[in-house]
């Protein structure tokens, strides 16, 4: 069989941490003939949850799961991580401006890099789905200069899952029938999911999501609102963030990074832009991008109409301002 690959998950005793270690354990991430050892970091004040996380993966005897670190030092958490998933953050509290919680999670980020640049195998691949997403993932290339661009990315899987949700709610057709829908730029609220380019698989071929849907107004409107704040919609009905689609999103992405997109399908990573559709490089921004070989390329020669562009901009924009923002709590 296979060697174990070590996959670290940190803050792993918080709630995605909670849905997504038995996903990994489960095969979902890496593959049914893939075993793993996890790594869980999380902080001292988190450290008996996570020995319960522990006790409770023991318990559920994964075939796959070959052992289990669990440790509140990220030296050692990070010690021949193949696969790196940075869960762990800082979490805006009442009354916290941007800046403070950008502060917060500048720090935990700078020491994170600094832990997996010393200790990570080569080539770890590396996601990070703590917020501010696209920034954080940005902080960390800047403190681990030696990992490559290429394998520093953030999560915006779960917004673009969210778009194809949506869209197959619309037209009543099974969600793996839809494809290539496009989740642009910061994991925030003025992310733009994008279906210009989106098809379903119809009985008759490949058909435009936009002609399916019939209703400019929707696409242009209701559908994108609904995709941003999804996450707030789910915070109000659980009372709690969303925590089984982010984990979900989380092996889906790492899924498709290392064991390739299927043909003539992309999905949406948050990567380090070459500067590709106008975007300014030195930012992590969500583009379409197919993966093969374990190596992440962005989708090239999509038709940009002037309603996309302005909103490609404008998400620009906010990660240039959260980077200058981060930036300034780095002095
Ligand atoms: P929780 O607060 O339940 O868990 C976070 C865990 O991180 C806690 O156990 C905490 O002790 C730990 N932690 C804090 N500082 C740490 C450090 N320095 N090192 C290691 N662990 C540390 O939050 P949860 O709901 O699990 O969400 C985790 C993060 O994901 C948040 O930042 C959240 O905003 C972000 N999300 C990102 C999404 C995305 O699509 N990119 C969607 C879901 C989620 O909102």
């Amino acid at each position: 069989g296979k060697e174990p690959l070590r996959v670290l998950v940190t803050g792993a005793a918080g709630q995605i941490g909670y849905s997504l270690v038995p996903m990994i354990a489960k095969g979902m991430m890496l593959g049914q003939d893939q075993p793993i050892i996890l790594h869980l970091l999380d902080i001292e004040p988190a450290m008996e949850a996570l020995n319960g996380v522990k006790m409770e993966l023991i318990d559920s005897a994964f075939p796959l799961l070959k052992g289990v670190v669990a440790t509140t030092n990220a030296m050692e958490a990070c010690e021949d991580v193949d696969i790196a998933i940075m869960v762990g953050g800082y979490p805006r509290k009442e009354g916290m401006e941007r800046k403070d919680v950008m502060s917060e999670n500048v720090s935990i980020y700078k020491d994170q890099a600094a832990a997996l640049e010393m200790n990570a195998a080569p080539n770890c691949k590396i996601l990070v789905v703590a917020n501010p997403a696209n920034t954080n993932a940005l902080i960390l290339k800047e403190f681990a200069p030696s990992i490559p661009e290429k394998d520093i990315t953030c999560l915006t899987r779960l917004d673009h899952n969210r778009a194809l949700g949506q869209i197959s709610e619309k037209l009543n057709v099974d969600v793996s029938y839809v494809k290539n829908v496009i989740l642009w730029g910061n994991h925030s609220s003025t992310q733009y999911p994008d279906v210009n380019h989106a098809t379903v698989i119809t009985d008759s071929g490949e058909k435009s999501v936009n002609e399916l849907v019939a209703d400019d107004q929707w696409l242009k409107t209701e559908f994108i609102t609904t995709v941003q704040q999804r996450g707030a919609a789910i915070i109000k009905a659980r009372k709690l963030s969303s925590a089984m689609s982010a984990a979900s999103a989380a092996c889906d992405h790492i899924r498709d990074w290392v064991l390739g997109t299927p043909k003539g399908t992309w999905v949406s990573m948050g990567v380090y832009s070459d500067g590709s559709y106008g975007i300014p490089s030195g930012l992590i921004y969500s583009f379409p991008v197919t993966c093969e070989k374990g190596e992440w390329s962005i989708v090239q020669g999509l038709k940009i109409d002037e309603f996309s562009r302005e909103k490609m901009d404008a998400t620009a924009k906010e990660l240039i301002e959260e980077k200058a923002i981060a930036h300034s709590c780095l002095n």
